[in-house]
C-alpha cells in the first residue's frame, strides 16, 4: 500500500521533532495561508513543549496574515544559513519545490541531513533528508495537526486559529475538491476549541483595502475567454497597479473569482511585476493545470498550480493560452 512509506517518513519526522530542542520553520516564497499557519502552528507547539522555534520565510510574508503572525519576527532569505546553522532541525512546510524557495538552493543543499520536508504538493525536488509528502492532505495544516497528535505537543486557542487559516485557505473556505473529511475532522476540533469562523473569515476575507477592489475591478473588466468560453484569462500589468494603487501581494485569490462563469473550467492569471511574471492557473478538473505549470517552470496540484517566467507577459500570455487550449480540446475527445 501506497502508505507505508509515507509513515515511514511521517513517523521518522516525528522522532526528529521529538528529539530537537531548537527548530527552523521554512515556507514558500509569495507565502499564503496554509504556509504562514502551518509553520505558526508548528512553532507555537513546539513552545508550548518547551523547544524553541524561528519562522523564516525566503521574502516577505503578505500584510493579509498580520493578525497571525502579530508581532512575531519572520526571518528572511539571507538569513537561513545562520538560523538553520544553529537550529537542530529545519522544517520545510507546504512546499518541496526548490523553484518556491529562491535564493536558498545552496544553503539548503549544504544542509540536506538536517532538513525535513511536510507537504502535500506534487513536485518533490530532493532537498531534504526526510520527505513526507502526502498530496491526499487537503493543507500542509492537515499535516502539522496530525503530527502535533502524534507528538502530544499542546495546541492552543491561537495555534488552532493558525491551523483552521491554513485548512480554509487551501480549500477555498472549504469548498474545493480537496475538502474531504480528514480536513473537515480536524477542523471541527479547533472549532470546539473556540474558533470562530465568521472573525476568521471576516480577517482573511473581508479586510481588503479598497486599492485591491479597484484592482479586482479593473482585472474582471480586462477578463478575455477562450476555447468556447471554458478558459478564462486575466491579465494584470505594472500599470494596474500603479491606477490602483494596490500592491503585488493583493492579487491573492483574483484567479478564483473567473471560476464565477459557469463555462469555465480553466483560469489563467497573469501578474506582472517589473520583469517577473507570475502565473496562477485554476481547473474545474477537465485539465491537470500542474502539468502545464511544470513545462512552463512551475508546478503544484491538478487543479492549483502556479509558475514564475521572465518572458514579455504578452508572449507568455499567448503560450499559455494555446497550451491550455489544447489540454481543454484534449480532454473533451
Ligand atoms: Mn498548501
Amino acid at each position: 500500500m501506497c502508505g507505508t512509506s509515507a509513515n515511514n517518513a511521517f513517523e521518522q519526522i516525528v522522532e526528529r521533532l521529538a528529539a530537537a530542542d531548537s527548530l527552523l520553520l521554512v515556507t514558500h516564497a509569495r507565502s499564503d495561508g496554509d504556509a504562514l499557519g502551518s509553520i505558526l502552528a508548528l512553532a507555537r507547539a513546539a513552545e508550548g513543549a518547551g523547544k524553541t522555534a524561528r519562522l523564516l520565510v525566503p521574502d516577505q510574508p503578505p500584510p493579509r496574515y498580520g493578525f497571525l503572525l502579530g508581532e512575531r519576527p519572520v526571518a528572511s532569505g539571507g538569513q537561513f544559513a545562520a538560523l538553520g546553522d544553529a537550529a537542530d532541525l529545519v522544517v520545510i512546510v507546504d512546499t518541496c519545490a526548490l523553484g518556491q524557495l529562491e535564493g536558498l538552493e545552496d544553503a539548503i543543499a549544504a544542509r540536506r541531513d538536517k532538513i525535513v520536508v511536510v507537504d502535500h504538493h506534487a513536485t518533490a525536488d530532493d532537498i531534504a533528508s526526510v520527505r513526507w509528502m502526502d498530496t491526499a492532505a487537503a493543507a500542509a495544516g492537515v499535516m502539522v495537526s496530525e503530527l502535533l497528535d502524534a507528538l502530544d505537543w499542546p495546541v492552543d486557542l491561537h495555534t488552532a486559529v493558525a491551523l483552521t487559516t491554513a485548512v480554509t485557505t487551501d480549500t477555498g473556505w472549504l469548498r474545493y475538491a480537496n475538502t474531504d473529511g480528514r480536513a473537515l475532522r480536524a477542523v471541527s476540533r479547533w472549532l470546539d476549541q473556540g474558533v470562530r469562523p465568521d472573525e476568521l473569515f471576516r480577517e482573511i476575507y473581508q479586510s481588503d483595502r479598497p486599492e485591491r477592489i479597484a484592482l479586482l475591478a479593473r482585472t474582471l473588466a480586462g477578463l478575455r475567454l477562450y476555447a468556447g468560453g471554458r478558459l478564462a484569462v486575466m491579465v494584470i500589468r505594472d500599470a494596474d497597479f500603479a491606477a490602483t494603487g494596490a500592491r503585488a501581494d493583493e492579487t491573492e485569490n483574483f484567479v478564483n473569482e473567473a471560476m464565477r462563469l459557469g463555462s469555465v473550467d480553466t483560469a489563467v492569471t497573469l501578474v506582472e511585476n517589473g520583469a517577473c511574471v507570475r502565473v496562477s492557473l485554476r481547473s474545474r478538473g477537465a485539465i491537470d493545470v500542474s502539468e502545464i505549470a511544470q513545462r512552463f517552470g512551475g508546478g503544484g496540484h491538478s487543479r492549483a498550480a502556479g509558475l514564475r517566467q521572465h518572458d514579455p507577459i504578452d508572449q507568455l500570455a499567448s503560450q499559455l493560452i494555446e497550451a491550455c487550449t489544447t489540454a481543454l480540446d484534449d480532454a473533451r475527445e
